[in-house]
């Protein structure tokens, strides 16, 4: 599955309150095309149109694709499609220089400065359903095992070679 659109500023607690930031596509481009996409977490690859013409730099990512049915009482309104864009060992060492006010978490900075800004994202693989958890900690855990579940498998055949697909070119 393919989707484009500039990255909107979503619920605003990815980063702040989960540790996790996610770069949100506006619902309102999607609704049709989500609806028959099962709510759940996929693994994919993410570029963002930050520097015209030159080579899109493309991210491992991981996609919740849903309400966040843990947020009960303010879950999202409608399906929504979020990535968290995987940064590698030598990029988040580079995020952490730059970064001297001490931000807790490692894409903030990159996250924020992608509003506005036209992303594609690219899913290939489904890792598990959508659920509410009891508690966020149990959340963010799986998310961080989820963030290894697709760091491991966009190393593997045929995942690997869909980085350099003509739809980030
Ligand atoms: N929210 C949930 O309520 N349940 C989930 O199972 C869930 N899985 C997620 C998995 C990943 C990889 C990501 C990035 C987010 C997930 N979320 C989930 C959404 C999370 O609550 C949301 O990103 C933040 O609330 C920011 O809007
Ligand atoms: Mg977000």
């Amino acid at each position: 599955l393919r989707y484009r659109g500039s990255v909107d500023e979503g619920y605003g607690r990815g980063g702040k309150k989960l540790g996790v930031p996610t770069a949100n596509l506006p619902s309102s481009l999607f609704q049709n095309a989500l609806e028959d996409v099962a709510t759940g977490v996929y693994f994919g690859w993410a570029a963002i149109e930050r520097n015209n013409n030159e080579l899109l730099q493309v991210y491992k990512a991981v996609v919740n694709v849903g309400y966040s049915p843990t947020f009960e009482g303010k879950e999202n309104k409608e399906k929504i499609i979020e990535a968290h864009l995987i940064l590698e060992k030598e990029e988040e060492e580079e995020d952490h220089n730059e970064n001297d006010g001490g931000d807790d978490d490692k894409t903030s900075n990159i996250i924020e400065d992608f509003y506005g800004i036209p992303m594609r994202l690219q899913l290939l693989g489904f890792l598990r359903e959508e659920k509410k958890f009891d508690s966020f900690p149990e959340l963010i855990a799986q998310i961080l095992a989820d963030v290894d579940d697709a760091r491991l498998s966009l190393d593997c055949h045929p995942y690997q070679s869909c980085r350099s697909d003509a739809f980030f070119s």
